[in-house]
């Protein structure tokens, strides 16, 4: 039977014909299809893979529009170029800042502005919340209701920025709804857009998030996303390393120290990830059958991991980094 009828969890086209296809329920008359309810209730997830074509696409009719976006990005994964969105998307646009609660506490949300207010894009503003403890909602609220342009605002991001996980919030600080969107630690949850009304004033649309092929989340297991994904205030990990010294981060990464003088390294990864220093890189082969990428760190540079989380670096020196061969890393001057 065909229908138009959209999950309200990720906005697919429901069907009941074909299991194997993205939308599938038993019903018609179900509001989720099959993964969301899953999702939902059994936290069973299921990865879907789509083309970020498609994404892009629903993204440029965002920029058609004359609504204001509001561009969530999560702080342990800060895109390497946050003004590639605005080719897209032209729109007025709120730089949400997400997750604060997994940075150390000492970080400040003034010198996190400030780093990205040196970018030369242009936003509205930049607001640092967390959608999980709470934190700057309200304020987030008053200044979408003083830069909104009309009843409609959308919310983009890369996928797990926590584009849902915000609306679900406001949902339930500000409206009588119960129909939630769907969440998960993996990426590609939201598939299509959907329309919340919170009030009168405001309706929020949900996109799907656009994909970071070079996120290690999207060539890591299931569980192991689940480990990667932090959920706690990061205890960052720092080790003083000499030269021919190397971290390791559970299986996925290794990082020899190859040339400079003695040096801090700090890991700001999920506290769930073994991350272990070697003493004397020569005694140990583990991980070097991967890809191995050398970077010349300058002084106060982070070395970031797509997907994983970064390591400042204090002092210059040269490394050799062995990793996935499919996982982006880049060198910024320190976040933190
Ligand atoms: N620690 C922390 N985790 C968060 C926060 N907001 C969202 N998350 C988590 O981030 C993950 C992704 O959240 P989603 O809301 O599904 O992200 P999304 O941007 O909608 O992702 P796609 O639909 O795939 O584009 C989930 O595991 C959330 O629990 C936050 O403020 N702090
Ligand atoms: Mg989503």
């Amino acid at each position: 039977m065909s229908n138009e009828k959209r999950c309200a969890g990720c906005g697919v086209l429901l069907q009941d014909e074909n299991i194997l296809q993205e939308g599938y329920t038993t019903n018609l008359e179900n509001d989720l299809c099959q993964r969301c309810f899953r999702m939902k209730n059994y936290g069973e997830y299921q990865v879907v893979t789509k083309s970020n074509e498609e994404y892009i696409e629903i993204l440029k009719s965002v920029g058609e529009t004359k609504d204001l976006v509001l561009y969530i990005t999560d702080l342990l994964n800060l895109e390497k170029n946050i003004e590639e969105i605005r080719t897209i998307i032209p729109n007025k646009m709120i730089l949400v800042l997400n997750k604060m609660d997994v940075l150390p506490k000492s970080v400040k949300e003034e010198k996190l502005k400030k780093y990205l207010a040196n970018n030369d894009v242009n936003f509205e503003e930049i607001i640092v919340i967390s959608t999980e403890k709470n934190y700057n909602i309200d304020y987030l609220l008053k200044r979408i209701k003083y830069f909104q342009t009309s009843k409609n605002v959308y919310v983009v991001g890369h996928t797990n920025a926590g584009k849902s996980s915000l609306i679900n919030k406001l949902i339930k600080n500000y409206s009588d709804r119960t129909q939630e969107l769907t969440m998960s630690p993996l990426p590609s949850t939201t598939l299509n857009m959907v329309n919340i009304e919170i009030n009168d004033h405001l309706n929020l649309i949900d996109t799907p998030g656009l994909v970071d092929k070079g996120s290690i989340l999207n060539h890591a297991s299931p569980e192991m996303v689940k480990k990667i994904s932090a959920k706690k205030e990061i205890k960052p990990r720092t080790y003083q390393l000499r030269k021919n010294q190397s971290i390791i981060i559970e299986d996925l990464v290794r990082i020899d120290y190859v040339e400079g003088e003695k040096n801090s390294f700090t890991v700001f990864v999920s506290n769930d990830l073994k991350v272990k220093r070697l003493l004397n890189l020569f005694n140990n082969e583990e991980l070097k059958d991967k890809n191995k990428i050398t970077y010349n760190m300058k002084y106060d540079e982070d070395l970031a991991i797509s997907g994983l989380g970064f390591i400042k670096i204090v002092d210059k020196g040269v490394i050799d980094v062995y990793i996935d061969k499919d996982v982006d890393t880049f060198t910024r001057r320190s976040l933190i």
